[in-house]
């Protein structure tokens, strides 16, 4: 447009000092930001309309600035945020108390609405009831649109990040924490669903495939737990694959340390992994129990080992029965055969029939550790469903062959040893069916052209029972390692801005879980490194680990209590947990026994043979790291510490601890890569109750996850940072005369931050470094000097009077 105004020097000042007005000056008039209808219909205006066309074309220009900026007249007024700073914080809180900021999330979780944001990071309460807020309508209406056009939601994050994964052609992952039960695997759906929607393309039974993932993984990797009724006991990371036009392709999912230890025992009030009791009830309406040998007398002890339960109740359960119905259209939707979804049942019923199978000891003239199989139907069945020899199976089940010197030698098993070889035989099953099901999913849903991503991690929560074992501990340090990344990415970025900007950055300070990291993951004195140490020793017992920590771990995050035996403390970031050692050795060795492979691999199920053919763990090297990603360095870091050639080389002597630190190593390796959002789930009270807030369980969460500290970087740090440039165009007015137009330079802005009378600013090499509430102050005596200059400017043109 042509320069409408003598005394500005051209359009864009113009229209910026115009916006000014609009934006600050009007809102007396209007109690609100104005809307567009409401500018045209305001006397100042409909007087310049008529007088300057430039006018007009200046507010359809700044008409479409506002659009740009997605600041809409409700949802930003209504907050009365500094308006030409798009600071997502909602002000509430700013607030100095703690106390404030939960008030406000409780304000808002009682008219339900769970999400809230605080600055890019997404906070979402557990409403434990179902909202009405997730349907494809909604997904339209976060569909493209600017964060601040709608109200918070999940929809919006994974919006976020297709379009960032678009725009930039960057792969994108969304990291959902929080602890058990407070909703993640709740948002990893609907992120999933939002996914699918935006990606929709042409493909609809992709579409479809890809929604049945989640349900059919989770109903062999959840179980009911004393938290969640559905809680995940493995962690996912699931990939969505993308064209560059956004159009969805494929699928991919990571699975991480899948808690095998349930399939053999629950504690009190626990139950084993879903898919038991599913196809329970499920092959029950199809009279199919028999068909699969399925104990159908009693519940099997391995799915009830109280025996509290009435076989009745599993299978007349209708929930069991429709979750067997979409699980069996799942597996047939993404494209397994019949028969391979055969062996998976003919799998599950014999590790249930393996659970049953008892063991008495035989004292004979010459041997006295030796045991048989009493119930020889179980051994019969199982071995029958496994399609091996029944005789071989108890063979390997009650001995073992070892070879010293040369010598092969046969050793009779214990009843105890036994026992142990046969939940080890369950466990290894389950395990590697449970690979097996996600590889082949993997492999169906393969994207045959390369494109990008979205990765959407959603792990075990941290855990803290009454007694918590070996599997809490990697469970936690899995936790401890994502609120790490989460760190990284929040804190240790904004430190790295104030340095190169050479500013003190000690204002940014957070709790750094680096030294608690490193007390689990360093080699070679790190716990998990002592542990796999002691695990090698056969002489060693839980005892032994004990004290072995207790001598190495010298930090204040590592306790032993007193008068508590075999018991040891970690100050972990979420809190304060007990570890009971017993059985820490054995579950970090899991042993399977050579006896036991070569048996399997004699099976003629073909998906047996595959399982058995080759170990299933992950080799293959790691991605290469960008070192572009300077403020990954960190991770890279402890990457590289717990890098170590056994375990990209040989996995022979893998213990579950080597394994999960490679599983770990792997997870991070694809976080790094792609642009992070984050979505932190809350739980507002322990009851699972609706509209429930516990305040005390909130401020722990909020506390803990460093949310606390973001809100107190936004406001006790420089939560504004303007280029010299930016701040001078912007403020020039409140220390020079409106026609001067002074130089962008340092000096002039430090001139403005005077004259405003401004103090506790800092400048940077590039920067000015505001607080919010300079931010404010600045507004507002700009929203004073523009009203009279403009008004002024109206009197001199002869617009008003
Ligand atoms: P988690 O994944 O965080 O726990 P879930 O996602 O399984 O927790 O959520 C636990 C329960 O909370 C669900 O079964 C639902 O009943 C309820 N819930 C969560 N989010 C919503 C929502 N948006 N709307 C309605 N109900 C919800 V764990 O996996 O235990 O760490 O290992
Ligand atoms: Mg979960």
């Amino acid at each position: 447009p042509r320069n409408p105004s003598p005394t500005l020097r051209n359009p864009e000042e113009w229209c910026r000092s115009f916006n000014y007005f609009i934006s600050q000056c009007l809102i007396k008039d209007f109690e609100a930001r104005p809307s567009v209808t409401h500018l045209l219909e305001h006397p100042f205006i409909k007087q310049a309309q008529g007088k300057d066309v430039a006018l007009q074309q200046q507010l359809a220009a700044l008409i479409l600035e506002q659009q740009e900026a997605g600041c809409k007249t409700k949802t930003k007024s209504s907050l009365n945020l500094p308006l030409t700073e798009s600071l997502d914080v909602v002000p509430a809180l700013f607030t100095p108390e703690c106390e404030t900021i939960i008030s406000h999330l409780q304000k808002r979780y009682d008219e339900l609405q769970v999400y809230t944001y605080v600055g890019d990071i997404l906070i979402a309460l557990n409403p434990f009831q179902n909202l009405s807020i997730y349907s494809p309508q909604f997904s339209k209406l976060y569909h493209g649109m600017k964060r601040a056009d709608n109200p918070p939601h999940i929809f919006a994050t994974a919006d976020a990040a297709y379009r960032g994964m678009v725009t930039f052609c960057k792969d994108q992952c969304i990291i959902i924490s929080g602890e058990s039960g407070a909703g993640k695997t709740e948002s990893a759906h609907l992120i999933v669903q939002h996914l699918t929607f935006l990606g929709k393309a042409n493909n609809r039974t992709l579409r479809e495939k890809i929604l049945q993932v989640n349900p059919l993984v989770e109903a062999f990797g959840n179980a009911c737990t004393a938290i969640n009724d559905n809680s995940s006991r493995f962690g996912k990371y699931l990939e969505m694959k993308f064209t560059p036009t956004g159009a969805v392709i494929g699928a991919k999912i990571s699975e991480y340390l899948l808690e095998k230890s349930r399939v053999i025992k629950q504690a009190t009030g626990e139950k084993n992994f879903h898919i038991f009791y599913y196809i329970y009830a499920g092959l029950y309406h199809q009279d199919k129990l028999k068909t699969y040998s399925l104990p159908d007398r009693t519940p099997p002890r391995y799915i009830d080992s109280q025996h509290r339960t009435v076989m009745q109740d599993i299978v007349s359960s209708k929930l069991y029965k429709e979750q067997f119905d979409a699980i069996q259209e799942g597996f047939r939707n993404i494209g397994f055969t019949e028969e391979e979804v055969n062996s998976v049942y003919r799998i599950l019923s014999a590790i249930l029939n393996t659970g049953n199978i008892e063991f008495a000891s035989i004292t004979t003239q010459h041997q006295t550790d030796k045991s048989e199989v009493p119930n020889a139907e179980a051994l019969e069945t199982a071995a029958s469903l496994l399609s091996i020899g029944p005789e071989e199976l108890q063979e390997a089940l009650t001995s073992q062959c070892v070879v010293t010197r040369g010598e092969t030698i046969i050793r009779t098993n214990t009843v105890d040893k036994a026992a142990d070889v046969r939940d080890a035989m369950s466990k290894a099953l389950y395990g590697r069916l449970f690979s097996w099901i996600v590889n082949r999913i993997n492999s169906l849903l393969h994207a045959a052209e390369s494109g990008m991503n979205v990765g959407i991690l959603d792990i075990f929560g941290f855990e803290n029972f009454k007694k918590n074992s070996f599997e809490q501990l990697c469970i936690n340090i899995a936790n401890e390692q994502i609120q790490f990344y989460f760190n990284q990415h929040i804190f240790a970025l904004e430190q790295m801005e104030y340095q190169s900007e050479g500013v003190d950055a000690s204002l940014v300070e957070y709790e750094d879980n680096r030294p608690i990291l490193d007390m689990f993951l360093q080699k070679p004195m790190g716990l998990l490194s002592l542990m796999d140490e002691e695990s090698r020793f056969p002489q060693a017992t839980d005892q032994t680990l004990v004290d072995k920590f207790e001598d190495n771990l010298r930090c204040k995050y590592f306790w032993i209590p007193k008068r508590v035996e075999l018991c040891f403390g970690i100050q972990h970031y979420a809190g304060k947990v007990m570890y009971n050692v017993n059985g820490f050795l054995e579950k970090n060795r899991d042993t399977l026994p050579a006896d036991i492979v070569v048996v399997l691999r004699t099976s003629e199920n073909k998906l047996l043979q595959q399982l058995f053919s080759s170990p299933l763990t992950k080799t293959g090297r790691l991605r290469q790291l960008s070192m572009k990603n300077i403020e990954m360095k960190t991770i890279v870091d402890t990457m590289e510490m717990m890098r170590h050639p056994e375990e990209t080389t040989s996995m022979r002597r893998q213990t579950v601890a080597s394994y999960f630190r490679y599983s770990l190593m792997d997870l991070l390796s694809k976080m790094v890569v792609g642009q992070p959002h984050f979505v932190r789930c809350i739980k507002p009270n322990d009851d699972r109750q609706a509209l429930r807030f516990c305040k005390e369980r909130v401020m722990v969460q909020l506390r803990y996850t460093g949310i606390l500290e973001t809100v107190n970087i936004r406001r006790q740090g420089y939560s504004h940072r303007i280029t010299f440039e930016e701040f001078v165009n912007r403020y020039y007015y409140l220390a020079f005369r409106a026609h001067q137009m002074p130089e962008t330079s340092r000096e002039n802005a430090v001139a403005i931050l005077q004259r405003a009378k401004l103090e506790g600013w800092v400048l940077g090499t590039t920067k000015v470094f505001l607080r919010y509430y300079h931010v404010e102050q600045l507004n507002l005596l700009l929203r004073e000097v523009i009203a009279r200059v403009v008004i002024m400017q109206a009197y001199t043109k002869g617009w008003l009077g």
